[in-house]
């Protein structure tokens, strides 16, 4: 258990989806390392933010290039991470530009069996032109069935969808556990 012990929420997602980019753009500061190859972080890394709460950047699942004993660990730390005592929910992101892979659906199934609260947060809409990204919204939505208020577009570049998803972790941080 981390030392105050604090709630704490887990940013979850295929390596290169931008865990730690929008980690970093919630706090607005670059804590988090952020590279454009795949494959960047590689433990769990815990920022304590406003003496509140923890985030928590975890390696991405899906990284072709890591060896088999890597993914192994990684999947180890992402199990982990989802039963940790203080976990009040995580940040689960997606491509938006893409259908979830076979990764995300075991993922998701993974939350769901679990009852994780779920954030999904839809990554990189910047890259996007406004038709595509509501069309991908769309279907991304239909797709996922999660409630409304609980998927949000987020560009770390452009910060559309921050504020919304810093109000949504507060919310989970807040609600009774
Ligand atoms: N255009 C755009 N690029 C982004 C955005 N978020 C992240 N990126 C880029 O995507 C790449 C991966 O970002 P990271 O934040 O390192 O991704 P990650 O999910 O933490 O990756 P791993 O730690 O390897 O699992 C980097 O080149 C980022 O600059 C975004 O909102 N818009
Ligand atoms: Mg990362």
């Amino acid at each position: 258990m981390l030392d105050p012990p604090l709630p704490e929420v887990a940013f979850i997602g295929r390596s290169n989806v931008g865990k730690s980019s929008l980690l970093n753009a919630l706090v607005g500061r670059r804590i988090a390392k952020t590279s454009a190859t795949p494959g960047k972080t590689r433990a769990l890394n815990v920022f304590l933010i406003d003496a509140s709460h923890y985030l928590l950047d975890l390696p991405g699942y899906g990284y072709a290039r890591a060896g088999k004993a890597q993914r192994a660990a990684y999947r180890g730390l992402v199990k982990h991470a989802l039963v940790r005592e203080r976990l009040r929910g995580v940040v689960w992101l997606l491509d938006m530009r893409h259908s979830p892979s076979v990764d995300d659906r075991a993922m998701q199934d993974v939350l769901v069996e679990g009852e994780t609260h779920v954030l999904a947060a839809l990554t990189k809409s910047d890259k996007l032109s406004q038709a595509e990204r509501r069309t991908r919204e769309r279907e991304l939505r239909d797709d996922l069935g999660l409630p409304e208020d609980q998927i949000l577009v987020t560009s770390a570049v452009t910060g559309e969808g921050i504020a919304d998803l810093r109000e949504a972790i507060a919310g989970l941080i807040t609600a009774a556990a």
